[in-house]
């Protein structure tokens, strides 16, 4: 076999990266040849989740976390998630533009997304993007989220190592952000220090952590930064290195990996049957039940039972 792209990739081509992560994005055809065959040469690089409302510091402080990584030799990979390309590509220019120091530097390869593929594909491409960078020998992946809600916690489930971005003076915004945070949480940075305030943030996160139970987990850290000047970041460095081993070492008994391979298959999975249900039954006859369910004459749950039997799974309502 050997794709020839995919062997430029593997020899750290970046070029040959930048072209199979738009394949991967676009849905290609070629999506799962070319992960088929970067998989086992990934798994190496610690994976990097930061995440955070907007404007608390997330590209700022991945600023700084390159510079700290960069210092240690490490060659780093930084991807920007734009959730909804629609509105946000401001940001991401932003972005872009704050990463230009960093052009001509082959040991930090920056890379901003959509959400999802292209063509409609359900499965979202920035676990087939972490993958392929990977791949490509970069030891560190970043990978920026815009805002803390629904729709990112998932995005960030790719990541082993999860940090979430608060700023002094929040205070009821940590109470309704609470459920979901305290599950996706690996480290809590409290970024704009030099603002003062970061004590009573602490505090509120100090509180919803004595609700949960820690035992024979990761209890999550807390700390705090400039992102602006670098203070605190390698504390953060220090910290993203200390859960990293914690959760692949013997001790962490690779669950958490297992978890996200778990999320990604059975994602796969549910999109493969999606597909075929639409390819048995003909995309019109989705849009039908969509227009019944909207209208009230059927509910969601007989009409999922009964395309599904038409589609030859399960028995019908
Ligand atoms: N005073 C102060 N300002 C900061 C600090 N970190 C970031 N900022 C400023 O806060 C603003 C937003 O920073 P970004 O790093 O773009 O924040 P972000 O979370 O990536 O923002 P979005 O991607 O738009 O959600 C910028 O003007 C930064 O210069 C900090 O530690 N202290
Ligand atoms: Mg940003």
């Amino acid at each position: 076999v050997g794709l020839p792209l995919v062997e430029r990739l593997l020899a750290g081509d970046l070029r040959a990266l930048a072209r199979a992560i738009t394949l991967v994005e676009s849905a290609s055809s070629s999506r799962p040849a070319i992960l088929k065959e970067a998989y086992p040469a990934t798994g190496r690089a610690a994976v990097v989740g930061i995440t955070g409302p907007p404007g608390a510091g997330k590209s700022s402080l991945v600023d700084a976390l390159a510079r700290a990584y960069r210092r240690r030799g490490e060659r780093i990979g930084i991807i920007a998630v734009d959730p909804s390309s629609a509105f946000s590509g401001g940001a991401i220019l932003g972005d872009r533009i704050r990463m230009q120091q960093h052009h001509g530097d082959p040991g930090v390869y920056i890379r901003s997304m959509a959400n999802r593929g292209h063509a409609g594909g359900l499965a979202r491409a920035t676990p087939d993007a972490v993958d392929l960078i990977d791949a490509a020998g970069f030891s560190i992946i970043l990978v920026e989220t815009v805002g803390v809600g629904q729709d990112e916690v998932e995005v960030v489930d790719g990541a082993e190592t999860v940090v979430v971005v608060l700023v002094p003076g929040m205070g009821d915004d940590i109470q309704s952000l609470k459920a979901g945070i305290m599950e996706i949480a690996h480290l809590f940075v409290i970024n704009k220090c030099d603002r003062g305030g970061a004590d009573r943030v602490e505090t509120d996160i100090q509180q919803l952590l004595s609700l949960g139970s820690w035992e024979g987990r990761w209890r999550p850290r807390i700390l705090r930064t400039t992102a602006t000047t670098g203070e605190g970041v390698e504390g953060v460095v220090g910290a993203i290195a200390e859960h990293q081993e914690k959760t692949r070492g013997a001790t962490g008994a690779g669950h958490r990996r297992r978890d996200l391979s778990r999320a990604r298959f059975l994602g796969l999975l549910q999109e493969r049957l999606l597909l075929e249900v639409r390819r048995r039954v003909g995309a019109a006859r989705l849009e039908a039940a969509i227009d019944e369910i909207a209208s009230r004459r059927i509910d969601p749950y007989t009409a999922a039972a009964a395309v599904a039997a038409e589609a030859g799974l399960g028995d019908g309502p």
